[in-house]
């Protein structure tokens, strides 16, 4: 692997091992759906989006929308690993007065583009933006993540649907496929397949790639960039609780309590296997 790629998996564990400290330290979260976003934040904040830490509302700058708001805290740890805010900040995750609630706010987190949580929502708030985009003739993209339980809402086929007649080829999203939602398997609570199919039948561009392997990520971004015409859709084929020995593959992830020696445990076990 190329230097430049062995950069991103290992952002991805910083960001992991970041994710896992920080809800440890409060003790309860949604741990199994941030875990498996580590690696596609990765890319995106070190490697496809045009950002600039230092001028956070920058009005050329690529837009990023995690939909999946619950996801926050992984989200958070990017932000701090990428200068956007102080790494001590991530200790007030979810605490009266912080900045960092567990779902994403814009108006209170520096770096977030968009508020999220009510599920569906923020995937329609990133299509808006894309059409924004477009109108306003910007060189940029936005990015936006969505739950495959998310994808079990009718809100996300309405966007596509709009994405998919508008040719919002400036709309680049992602699937976070790790099979599970809140409280069971995807396939048992409302099946998604065939999921290509749903998504190319909507106008879109689809790939499906290794969610944990930053390489085919970022492959799979260029290709979008390259494409005109039609949004794209990155199908991640991912863990619930990705390398976390407590939770991962485990639907009981979704939003679990975790005590000191767990989270710590984890952390350690993550960078001896570093080592
Ligand atoms: C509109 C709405 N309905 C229900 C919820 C409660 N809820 C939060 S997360 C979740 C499951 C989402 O599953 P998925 O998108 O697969 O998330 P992941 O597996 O990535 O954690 C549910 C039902 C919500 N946040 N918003
Ligand atoms: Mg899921």
């Amino acid at each position: 692997m190329s230097d430049h790629y062995e950069m991103l998996q290992k952002k991805a564990t910083e960001i992991r091992k970041l994710t896992i400290q920080t809800i440890g330290k409060l003790g309860v979260g949604h741990i199994g759906g941030a875990l498996s976003l580590c690696e596609v934040l990765s890319v995106l904040y070190f490697d496809a989006m045009k950002i600039d830490p230092k001028n956070p509302r920058w009005e050329e700058r690529d837009r990023f929308v995690l939909s999946k708001g619950h996801g926050g805290p992984a989200v958070y740890a990017t932000l701090a690993l990428k200068g956007y805010i102080p790494m001590e900040e991530l200790d007030t995750l979810n605490r009266p007065g912080t900045h960092l609630p567990s779902h994403c706010d814009m108006k209170l987190t520096t770096g977030i583009d968009m508020t999220t949580g009510s599920l569906g929502q923020g995937f329609s708030a990133a299509c808006g933006m894309a059409v924004a985009g477009k109108m306003d003739n910007k060189d940029c993209y936005i990015f936006s993540i969505i739950g495959d339980g998310e994808s079990q809402e009718g809100q996300i086929w309405e966007a596509a649907m709009l994405a998919g007649s508008r040719k919002l080829d400036n709309f680049i999203a992602f699937t976070d496929y790790n099979k599970m939602q809140l409280d069971g398997f995807i396939e048992d609570v409302n099946g998604l397949y065939p999921l290509e199919d749903r998504w190319k039948s909507f106008g879109w561009h689809v790939q499906t790639v290794p969610g944990h392997d930053c390489k085919a990520i970022a492959t799979a971004i260029d290709n979008a960039k390259k494409l005109k015409g039609r949004p794209s859709m990155i199908i991640l084929d991912t863990v619930k609780g990705k390398g976390g020995f407590f939770c991962e593959n485990m639907v009981a992830s979704h939003n679990m309590s975790i005590d000191e020696e767990t989270w710590k445990k984890a952390v350690r076990l993550i960078e001896e296997e570093e080592a």
